[in-house]
């Protein structure tokens, strides 16, 4: 599909500053794309519709999960991971994308999980660096990204997690997975 089709569908599925936070982590994940060597078109599209979800409702995101035998853990926990697994399955179903790796990066760049591979690594980052994300330590997550894909990743799983300590939240089992995964192949 091309970029301009693929822009014109999710803009009438988002809010104005949810779009401009898609066109950032499209151009940061081609970036990452170029940098290490991923299919740039897969990273493409991935980024374009990663949150084509977002703004569905819970009603409507919670059925899907229970009708599509989505993992069953999500109803647990916070309303905020729906739209990556639910997002993915809409992204097949209503816009007819069918490739599996792209498919993977959308249902998986809220939470990662353990053993993400490289085009799902790049779309969680991207979503995290993006140029327009402002908080304390992005800087630093935009200089790790530039030289070592996992490292990056890691910093975010480990800031994703200290912010969700800190505001008292639940924290979805695959997010831990991601970090203890790779913490542990840096031994
Ligand atoms: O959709 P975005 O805002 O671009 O970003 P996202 O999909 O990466 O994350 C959406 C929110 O989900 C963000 O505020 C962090 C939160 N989140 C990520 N992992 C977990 C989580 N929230 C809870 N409660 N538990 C998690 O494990
Ligand atoms: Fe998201
Ligand atoms: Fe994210
Ligand atoms: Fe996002």
């Amino acid at each position: 599909m091309e970029r301009d089709k693929a822009l014109q569908i999710v803009k009438e599925q988002l809010t104005e500053r949810r779009y401009l936070h898609t066109i950032g982590v499209m151009e940061t994940a081609i970036e990452l794309a170029q940098n290490y060597n991923e299919d740039e078109k897969k990273a493409e599209l991935a980024a374009i519709f990663h949150d084509y979800a977002k703004f569905r409702p819970a009603d409507e995101m919670k059925q899907i999960i229970i009708e599509q035998n989505m993992d069953n853990r999500l109803l647990h926990y916070h309303v905020e991971l729906w739209h990556a697994p639910v997002g993915a399955y809409l992204v097949k179903t209503e816009v007819g994308i069918k490739d599996e790796d792209i498919l993977d990066a959308i249902k998986f760049h809220t939470s990662g999980r353990e053993n993400m591979n490289k085009l799902e690594k790049i779309i969680y980052l991207a979503d995290y660096i993006e140029p327009g994300r402002q908080f304390p330590g992005v800087d630093k997550a935009r200089q790790l990204a530039k030289t070592d894909l996992d490292e990056a990743v890691l910093y975010a799983a480990k800031h994703t997690i200290e912010f969700l300590l800190s505001k008292d939240q639940s924290i979805f089992p695959d997010t831990f997975a991601l970090y203890n995964d790779l913490i542990m192949k840096k031994e």
